[in-house]
């Protein structure tokens, strides 16, 4: 494997821990929690991993001879920068308190352990891996792990490779998961501890407990450079708007703190425009506002920041959405039949009349998108829909309109772009580094407490390194009902921007000023050597939540 200077230089980095990491470690048991909300509903559930307390590592001067273990991990969901340092930090955690303990990594998610698919990880792959980026050490995948016959499956390999503690790397759904593992294999007395670890780059795993999910940090420092680079060069040229859409499924938080890293012109923030029940016609016109008054200051230029998952926030598409859904997929076959250049009109002709109305309204190109890409479940994939080009176009539209009465002076010529996939497997920050290592070696001594059902947490982490604080939580504390493809489950409560919160409140205290006067911030590239403020910052997000 041919590897460039930067990967060799970063192999040598020696992740940043918590002070009580360092040597014997003893756990202390704090108060005993219970869920979030729904307690007597989640008790039942959980019967045998419901509230139990919360666990903090500390320094201990006993250094007390552990049995070697064999352990399973796997890494879930979509990539998120750090992922082979959280299986760097479990593997020396395990090896620092018996050299004889071995590690497994299942092959391409949840799925690997389904179909047996399995490699040990050696000291030699684990070196090869850390500091990277990636989740390639042992891939990814998207099967969810949820019944019964996929949980006696997975057993029979566990037990064949004798293995005693799985750790599964996920965001909220695969911990939901992980802790009805976890209740299960407790229940039949499987003899396996379940331990999950909290990872999304789109920052929507975090409450009192988890501070962030890992991969967040890096995703939104490789996401706001280049972000600066584009306002860099359109402070240069004076001739294009940017319609920016940031990756993050359903929360904003990325595109939140992208916006508090480079002060754009326009940021939309999908909880926002949920909480003011406000349309795609205002969203519009809320851009084509800021696009006006900067052209009679002579600026046609600027940026806009749209969350990937702003579509399903805004009410009325929300319901044009459903009645699609229902509509296709009743009338599948007929629909099929209607010439596609009548297909448009068709549409019109049956849906109600807000829905239709709303319809008419959209572009061409999205309004074809609705009706055709569809999920197993016949539902449409709003991730799909091109939302930056939405709203260039319908923005385009408004400013036009505007012109023919006067309104707007300017010239509007548009470009877009899409960041996603650029910064899911970027080399860890610092910040991400230390903080997957350190939740992976604070899973190993969770595992050798034996403990099971709870996720690794690592506090405190706009402290230095030294100060952070390693311990558990139970799964089942950050639970409620909610329901899912209509039934009530229980599943962690996922965090969503929170508009009476620091960092909303931060953008919200200044975007009128960054939409009028040109105030970009070019943060440049995420830094490995230099002074601890340009290398270990952690997001503005953290920063602000606690209170820095
Ligand atoms: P996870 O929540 O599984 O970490 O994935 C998040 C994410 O990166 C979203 O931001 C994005 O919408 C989605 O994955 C893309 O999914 P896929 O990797 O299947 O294209």
């Amino acid at each position: 494997m041919t590897k460039s200077a930067l990967q060799i230089a970063r192999a040598a980095y020696k992740p940043k821990v918590p002070a009580a990491l360092k040597g014997a470690v003893k756990a202390v048991d704090g108060e005993y929690t219970q869920s979030v909300a729904d307690q007597d509903e989640i008790k039942r559930l959980f019967p045998n991993t419901y509230g139990m307390p919360l666990v903090t590592f500390e320094k201990s001067h006993d250094k007390k001879a552990y049995p070697a273990i064999h352990v399973g991990v796997i890494l879930s969901g979509g990539q998120a920068p750090g992922g082979h340092n959280v299986i760097a930090g479990l593997f020396d955690g395990l090896k620092a308190t018996n050299k004889d303990s071995r590690l497994f990594g299942f092959i391409l998610g949840p799925g690997g352990l389904i179909d047996h698919k399995y490699m040990e990880l050696t000291a030699d792959i684990i070196d090869d891996y850390r500091n990277t980026g990636g989740f390639d050490m042992i891939g990814s995948g998207r099967t969810k792990l949820e019944t019964k016959e996929q949980f006696d499956k997975g057993l029979e390999i566990l037990k064949q490779l004798n293995i005693s503690a799985l750790v599964i790397i996920g965001g909220d759904d695969s911990n939901t998961n992980a802790c009805v593992l976890a209740e299960y294999y407790k229940a039949i007395g499987a003899g396996v501890q379940v331990i999950g670890c909290p990872k999304t780059i789109d920052g929507d795993l975090k409450n009192e407990q988890i501070e962030t999910s890992f991969g967040f940090d890096t995703a939104c420092k490789v996401y706001s450079e280049v972000i600066g680079n584009i306002q860099r060069d359109c402070n240069s040229a004076r001739k294009y708007w940017h319609f920016i859409k940031l990756m993050g499924r359903s929360a904003s938080h990325i595109a939140l703190e992208c916006a508090l890293q480079t002060h754009p012109n326009v940021c939309i923030i999908s909880e926002e425009v949920e909480a003011k029940d406000q349309t795609l016609d205002d969203v519009v016109n809320a851009i084509a506002t800021v696009v006006a008054q900067r052209a009679e200051q002579g600026n046609n230029f600027g940026t806009v920041l749209i969350p990937e998952g702003l579509i399903e926030f805004i009410p009325a598409m929300k319901r044009l959405i459903a009645e699609l859904n229902d509509f296709l997929a009743k009338n599948e076959s007929e629909f099929k039949l209607i010439r596609r250049s009548e297909q448009r009109n068709y549409i019109i002709g049956k849906l109600t009349k807000d829905n239709a109305t709303l319809y008419a309204s959209l572009p061409e190109g999205v309004a074809r998108q609705l009706t055709l890409d569809r999920d197993p479940h016949g539902n449409v994939q709003v991730s799909l829909i091109e939302t930056e080009k939405l709203l260039a176009e319908m923005v385009g539209t408004r400013l036009a309109e505007w012109k023919q009465e006067g309104k707007y002076v300017g010239k509007f010529s548009s470009l877009t772009h899409f960041f996603g996939y650029e910064g899911r497997c970027a080399a860890p920050s610092n910040y991400d580094a230390d903080y997957c290592y350190s939740l992976g070696y604070t899973a190993s001594c969770l595992i050798q407490e034996g403990k099971t059902g709870y996720m690794a947490s690592v506090r405190n982490t706009t402290a230095p390194a030294e100060k952070w604080i390693a311990g558990g939580i139970p799964v089942t504390m950050m639970m409620n009902m909610e329901k899912r493809h209509g039934e009530l489950k229980p599943v962690i409560q996922k965090a969503l921007v929170r508009l009476a919160g620091a960092p909303f409140k931060a953008f919200a205290a200044n975007r009128d000023s960054w939409a009028i006067h040109t105030d970009y911030v070019y943060p440049g590239p995420i830094q490995y050597f230099g002074p601890t403020e340009v290398c270990d910052e952690p997001t503005k997000t953290l920063q602000l939540e606690q209170g820095k």
